[in-house]
Order: structure tokens, then C-alpha cells, then sequence
């Protein structure tokens, strides 16, 4: 049987890590990855995350299954951050999920199983794991433009263009922030005609939250989630905890589902049969932790505080490397680094600058020219202006 196997495509993200691991120079800088790292270059686990686990060791009297859905009081808790007052929440069903890519998952087969002819619209370019996961579940897909590649921010005209087009019942996937690889977002006034156009269009949204706090802060980040949970009869909403927790490996995110009163038990019972077919129960540590930290004022505190610091913390790197590039090239070519938000930024180089970088620098960058901003430190952002301006100046 096993001979049957074709050998399957990699994610270039994650090959880079082996050859970041791999090169033997002493000056090498990963800048590939979507890590958090702080200034020494390490993915410190949050203070509130160790308080909580503390804590948890401490009073935790079982380890039997948790619920198909996780537990009411994490799903509550996440969806209170996530959409605030947005929404009454008895249009609110929801599960947790292994991660914020277990929720894309489950999102995506609840719509193949709901309309299995839908089409799935994703902006160009996304999170390669959109189309991979699509493609694997046999679901038609179609792209938008997104990246405008001479100002490097948003193509609005063509992203509306495309949009255009979309059908009723037609899913359209969009980056809640911090979009990911472009670190280009819409504004405001933008989010709004996008709502108003998919809204006329008949659309359903799914939103893929995972960078909440990482942009512009935990409320503002939510904002554009927040307006489309409220502007559609139908909205589907995919958040990780891996990044503003720092739990990564812990895989803890939420699949929310809004809908209308009536119909929430069966929207309800379709997600936690999709767990089951799945997984059964979903992870509890990493929910666990969230939860306990979002219940008691003085950890939830102290967890804003750690994470205003890692925001703001990648903020001044971005203006710092702006500031850089400009004195490195003598021009005001990369100022969008610095208005870019999130962890990353796509930098617009070719494929063949960014070997050179690898090669000839040993900066190791996605192959898109995608720069995970908090690879940088005070110390390594002029080496990497200086790297970019020779091979691209
Ligand atoms: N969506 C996007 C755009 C991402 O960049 C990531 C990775 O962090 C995720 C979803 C989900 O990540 P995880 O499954 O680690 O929670
Ligand atoms: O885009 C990134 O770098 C992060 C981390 O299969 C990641 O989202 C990368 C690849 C992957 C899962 C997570």
C-alpha cells in the first residue's frame, strides 16, 4: 500500500528552518519562521502562562475528557475577547480547536459540508496553508488580489475588482490583522466597503484571526472581526492563541460560528461532530491557560502588559529598519516597513535576491521575500539594511 504514496510538496516555510538549523555560520539571522523571538533571540514563554500553569499544577484535580467543544468557560472567554459585545452570544456557537490551523480546518470542512460546491476565495498571496488545506479537501477555490507590488501595501481597486465577482454563498477568507505574508492591512474606511460589497454580494466570511495584539493592540486588532460579526447573517471566525500566548506547541485555538438564534443548536451540533470525526476532544492545557488568565484581573493584566511590550517591541523594529534602509539606499524606497503591521513583512525582492541574501549573508528570509520583523534586534537590523541595499540597492 505504502508504495501507492506520492512523495507530497513541503511547506516552504518550515524547510527553512532545517536550512536555518543547517548553515554552520556564527552571523547567520532567521528571519524566516513566524515566531516571536525577543532581542536574544528566544520565544520566552509568557509571565501570566507560567503563573497560570503554576496554579494550575497546583488545583487541577482530573484529567478526564473535557467536553466535544473544549470548555464553555474557554469558548466564553475567547469569544468575549475576540468579538467583545459584537454579537448577542446566542448567535454564538463554537469549539475549541487544535491551534488556529484546526479551526481553519474544521471552518472549511463545515462549509464543504453545508455547500460542498461553494467556492472559497483567499487573497494573492496568503498563508500557503489556505490553498494547501482547500486543495486537500476538494473544495473549488478562487483568489482576489491583494499585494500591490510597485507600493507594497493593499491593491484596493483590483481587491474590490475581485471581490465583485464573488457569489452568493461564495466564502471569502480574510485576515482578520496583521496579514500574513504582506503585513499590508486595509484601513478602516476600506474594511467597510469591502463589509458593504461582500454584504451586497451575499458572501459568508471567514475570518482567520491569529495575530490579535500584534498589530496596532488586542482592541484595535479586533475591529474589522468585530464589524463583519456583526454586518452578515452568516460569519465564520478562525483565531489562534499561539502567538499573543505564546503557547505555540500547546495547539489552542477556536472555531466561532454566527448564525441566526434560531438555528445555533445545529450549527452547534455539526461543529462538535466535526471535532469528533476529527479528534474527539480537543487540547485543553494551552485553553486552560488562556482561560485562567482571561478570568482573574491580575494575570489578565500582567499578560496585556507582556504583550503591549512584544507589539511595541516589533514596532520599533519596524521604524528602525525603515529608518536604516533609507540611510542604506539613500531613499524612501522601503518607508512601507514601516507602516506594514504584524510580524512580517514583504519586502518585494525577487526570488533570486533573497538566495543572495541566503547565500552571500547567510539572512535567511521566505522565498516571497517575507521578513519575520521579530528576528531583527538593535544589533542586526543595519547588517540586514545594509544586505538588502547591496544585493537590491
Ligand atoms: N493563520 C495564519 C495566517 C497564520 O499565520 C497562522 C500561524 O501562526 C495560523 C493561522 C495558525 O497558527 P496555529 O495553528 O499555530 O495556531
Ligand atoms: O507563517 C508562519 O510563519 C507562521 C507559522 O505550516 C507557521 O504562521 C508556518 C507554517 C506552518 C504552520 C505555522
Amino acid at each position: 500500500m505504502f508504495d501507492q504514496l506520492k512523495a507530497q510538496p513541503q511547506d516552504k516555510i518550515l524547510q527553512l528552518i532545517a536550512m536555518f538549523r543547517d548553515d554552520p555560520r556564527t552571523t547567520k539571522i532567521d528571519l524566516g519562521v513566524g515566531v516571536y523571538k525577543d532581542a536574544t533571540g528566544l520565544t520566552p514563554v509568557m509571565r501570566a502562562v507560567k503563573a497560570a500553569e503554576k496554579k494550575l499544577w497546583e488545583t487541577e484535580t482530573t484529567k478526564t475528557y473535557t467536553g466535544l467543544a473544549g470548555e464553555p468557560a474557554y469558548n466564553a472567554a475567547l469569544s468575549a475577547m475576540i468579538l467583545g459585545d459584537a454579537v448577542p452570544t446566542d448567535r454564538l456557537a463554537s469549539i475549541a480547536t487544535p491551534g488556529g490551523t484546526g479551526a481553519i480546518r474544521q471552518a472549511l470542512e463545515l462549509i464543504r459540508l453545508a455547500t460542498p460546491t461553494a467556492t472559497v476565495w483567499i487573497s494573492n498571496p496568503t498563508w500557503p496553508n489556505h490553498p494547501s488545506i482547500i486543495k486537500f479537501l476538494g473544495m473549488n477555490m478562487a483568489e482576489y488580489r491583494y499585494f500591490d507590488a510597485a507600493t507594497r501595501g493593499v491593491d484596493f481597486v483590483g481587491l474590490m475588482e475581485d471581490l465583485a465577482k464573488v457569489k452568493s454563498g461564495d466564502v471569502v477568507l480574510l485576515h482578520g490583522c496583521c496579514h500574513n505574508p504582506t503585513g499590508a492591512n486595509l484601513d478602516g474606511a476600506q474594511w467597510d466597503q469591502v463589509i458593504t460589497l461582500l454584504a451586497q454580494r451575499g458572501a459568508i466570511p471567514l475570518v482567520d484571526l491569529a495575530y490579535q495584539g500584534f498589530g496596532d493592540g488586542l482592541t484595535e486588532d479586533a475591529a474589522a472581526t468585530r464589524k463583519i460579526a456583526a454586518a452578515f447573517p452568516e460569519v465564520l471566525i478562525a483565531a489562534s492563541c499561539s502567538k499573543n500566548f505564546g503557547i505555540y506547541r500547546e495547539r489552542t485555538g477556536i472555531l466561532i460560528g454566527i448564525g441566526a438564534a434560531a438555528g445555533k443548536g445545529v450549527l452547534q451540533g455539526n461543529l462538535n461532530f466535526l471535532n469528533r470525526q476529527n479528534f474527539s476532544f480537543p487540547p485543553d492545557h494551552g485553553a486552560r491557560l488562556v482561560t485562567m488568565i482571561l478570568e482573574d484581573a491580575a494575570l489578565k493584566a500582567d499578560w496585556m502588559a507582556e504583550l503591549e511590550e512584544v507589539r511595541l517591541n516589533m514596532l520599533t523594529l519596524r521604524q528602525s529598519l525603515a529608518d536604516e534602509l533609507r540611510k542604506a539606499t539613500n531613499s524612501d524606497r522601503f518607508d512601507f516597513v514601516a507602516s506594514h503591521r504584524g510580524m512580517f513583512s514583504r519586502l518585494g525582492l525577487t526570488e533570486a535576491q533573497v538566495n543572495t541574501l541566503r547565500e552571500d549573508h547567510a539572512i535567511y528570509m521566505v522565498g516571497d521575500s517575507r521578513i519575520n520583523i521579530a528576528g531583527l534586534n538593535a544589533r542586526t537590523v543595519p547588517i540586514l539594511a545594509a544586505a538588502i541595499a547591496q544585493v537590491a540597492g
